[in-house]
């Protein structure tokens, strides 16, 4: 039949793509893998999920292509479509046969509908997939934003507060990642690429086994601990308010459904007003929320396919949060702006809308929902009105798509003066980003701060975030003073083997005399201005730190330690050093591709989008 060697060929491509929108360990657009020095944000990519993009040429790519869009164009049946999918995943060994057949279950209509509804053809699919040497890329054509004609008001540099001027406690919370089926003693070194779980079978003799708090391994967190923290935060008050960044389900993205989306999203929003009382608590939409991962249509997507279903209950749970206004651009566009207090507005972005992973983007990805001409407009309100701004989001705007990038870094530039702070999570490290006035790329405008996860996902601590700001006075300027992260550790709240454990015990019973702390202790691992020896944490100061890291490595290696929350996997030295500098100066998304170009970097944006998070 003339159709029999295409369903092969399109099998494997599908799993190319749909493997490209999970956080897995790859990336989107691929980058050569394996070179040396590659050290960096590596830990995913060596979970073995056992896909090798080397197999993805550039020709082969394009034959692939050209049988794919044959294929959709002859309106071939897509239950066909996805067997074939399921059979290539599973022979080609890109993924353990059940989360070879859950994925393609799950992505093949939202994904195969908008194949069909963007124009995706080989010399584009191909650029997209293995880089620009392979084609030209026009889907994600450039785009700009208009600001207004109003001149941008001179700039004052900002200074410290008089001593003892009030500051606020903000709590920040980010990718709590509940996992539902995490179980004390399953294997945490399974092959699939969430472990810790009642699936994940019981560890063999060489294999680590989960802890009761959590484990350092590709595992998310039980719910006792996402309670744990919750307790102590609520003890370790009082908090002027809270700002909580997404990610709540696990990373069990092959087998999620709706309702458990939903009811995931739920228990930890009623967790969190439960512990935290009458606190206002600012959320934000990770791209976890959604089912399939990333996957948020825009509003031109109407119908079943919108992202209503999660809007709406978004819009219901977070009522006690929000002013109706709020509610209202939320069940819209998942985004939202409030005035948190006189003087002080906060601004939620949905960073979906800016991800390559959103495959609903290849449809349209000019400013989707309009999205950043609504935050000019609130930002020019402001800015006439004297009020400060804090932008709020779940994936940095590094990371987002090139045009999305771009025109984020122009508006930070032209509202320097109102925008006093900038706050995400999804890296699941504790980072930041630099932005610096676009005509000499010299001065610092302003830092992304990039917060730590409260998963251990992967082999970390678990983790939170409290920032110290400028207020609640007239005149304040809202800037970050200070920072401190907490966490827990590991190591120790899961102690201890009673007596002297022998790792010749049988496994079964090894697990068994391992007694955790019922108790265990949050603790501060550091405050910024004491480990960096800083006086306050302006844009500029962060420019200067990252101008010591290169003078002085030991200031450079205790950041990097404190990246990782205390526990780190590998040293960075050499071209990892090169690359991360890199990244922390570059708060937009081409000058992050530049960091690829090091002479000895390794892949750094890839290498950032492995972890996905
Ligand atoms: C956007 O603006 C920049 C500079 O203002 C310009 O160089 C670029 O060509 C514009 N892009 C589009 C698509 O209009
Ligand atoms: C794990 O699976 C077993 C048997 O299938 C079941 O009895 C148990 O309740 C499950 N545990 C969790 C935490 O879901
Ligand atoms: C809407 O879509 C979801 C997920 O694709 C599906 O489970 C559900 O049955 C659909 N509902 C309707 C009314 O079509
Ligand atoms: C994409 O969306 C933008 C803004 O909503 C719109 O102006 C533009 O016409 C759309 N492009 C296409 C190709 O539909
Ligand atoms: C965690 O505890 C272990 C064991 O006590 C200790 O070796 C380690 O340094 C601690 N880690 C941090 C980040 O405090
Ligand atoms: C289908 C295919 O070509 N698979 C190859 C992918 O690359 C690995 C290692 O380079 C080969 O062993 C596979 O045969
Ligand atoms: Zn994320
Ligand atoms: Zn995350």
């Amino acid at each position: 039949m003339r159709f029999a060697p295409i369903p092969c060929a399109v099998g494997l491509l599908y799993c190319v793509l749909v493997l490209c929108s999970l956080p897995l360990g790859t990336s989107f657009p691929v980058q050569d893998e394996g070179k040396p020095g590659i050290t960096f944000l590596e830990e995913v990519g060596r979970l073995r999920v056992g896909f090798n993009w080397r197999n993805l040429t550039c020709p082969v790519c394009k034959v692939l292509f050209t049988i794919l869009d044959v294929a959709l164009l002859s309106d071939v049946n897509e239950e066909r479509v996805a067997r074939a999918v399921g059979e290539a995943c599973i022979r080609l060994h890109l993924a353990e046969e059940r989360v070879c057949r859950q994925i393609t279950e799950l992505f093949r209509d939202d994904f195969i509908r908008a194949l069909q509804q963007s124009l995706l053809w080989p010399s584009e699919a191909c650029a997209l997939l293995v880089g620009r040497s392979c084609g030209r890329f026009d889907i994600y054509a450039p785009w700009n934003v208009t600001l207004p004609r109003i001149p941008k008001p001179p700039v004052t540099p900002p200074s410290p507060p008089k001593p003892g001027a009030p500051q606020s406690r903000v709590l920040f919370l980010t990718d709590i990642h509940w996992d539902q089926d995490y179980a004390v003693g399953s294997s945490a070194d399974c092959k699939d690429p969430l472990c810790c779980r009642n699936e994940s079978g019981s560890p063999s003799w060489n294999q680590r086994a989960a802890g009761f708090w959590g484990s350092y391994s590709k595992c998310d967190l039980p719910l006792r601990t996402v309670e744990n923290m919750l307790e102590n935060a609520a003890r370790t008050g009082p908090w002027d308010w809270v700002y909580w960044t997404g990610d709540i389900p696990a990373h069990n993205i092959w087998s999620q459904t709706r309702k458990q989306q939903l009811s995931e999203l739920t228990v930890i929003t009623r967790l969190i007003h439960r512990h935290l009382g009458n606190l206002k608590v600012y959320p934000a939409i990770g791209n976890h929320e959604s089912t399939p991962v990333n996957s948020f249509p825009p509003p031109f997507v109407h119908g079943n396919r919108s992202s209503r279903w999660l809007y709406d209950t978004m819009a219901e749970e977070w009522a006690p949060w929000l002013p109706e206004q709020a509610l209202k651009t939320l069940r819209h566009g998942g985004f939202y702006t409030v005035e948190v207090q006189p003087g002080l507005r906060v601004v939620s972005l949905n960073m979906n809308f800016c991800a390559r992973e959103n495959y609903w983007l290849m449809v349209n990805s000019t400013d989707p929902a309009n999205q950043l001409q609504w935050l000019i407009h609130i930002l020019q309100a402001s800015e006439e009105k004297g009020e400060r701004v804090h932008i709020i989001g779940h994936i940095p705007p590094g990371l987002c798509l090139s045009s999305w990038s771009w025109n984020y870094y122009h508006i930070i530039n032209r509202y320097e003066g109102t925008i006093t702070g900038q706050f995400f999570g999804h890296t699941h490290m504790d980072e930041f980003q630099m932005f610096y006035d676009e005509a000499t790329m010299t001065r610092a405008v302003g830092v992304a701060f990039i917060a730590p996860s409260i998963t251990t996902y992967v082999n970390l601590n678990p983790g939170y975030r409290v920032y110290l700001v400028d207020g609640n006075y007239k005149g304040s300027s809202r800037f970050v003073l200070d920072h401190e992260t907490y966490i827990l550790n590991l190591t120790e709240a899961n102690r201890q083997p009673e007596g002297g454990v022998s790792s010749l015990l049988p496994t079964t019973s090894q697990h068994a005399i391992f007694h955790p702390d019922p108790n265990p202790k949050w603790t501060l691992l550091y405050r910024a201005s004491d480990a960096y020896g800083v006086s306050s944490l302006f844009p500029s100061d962060w420019d200067g730190l990252i101008r010591t890291f290169l003078q002085d490595d030991r200031v450079f290696q205790r950041f990097w330690y404190l990246r990782h929350k205390g526990h780190v996997s590998e040293p960075c030295i050499d071209a990892c050093k090169t690359t991360v500098v890199c990244f922390l100066r570059s708060g937009r998304y081409d000058e992050l591709e530049q960091c690829d170009l090091l002479e000895f970097g390794g892949d750094m944006v890839s290498a950032v989008r492995k972890t996905l998070c």
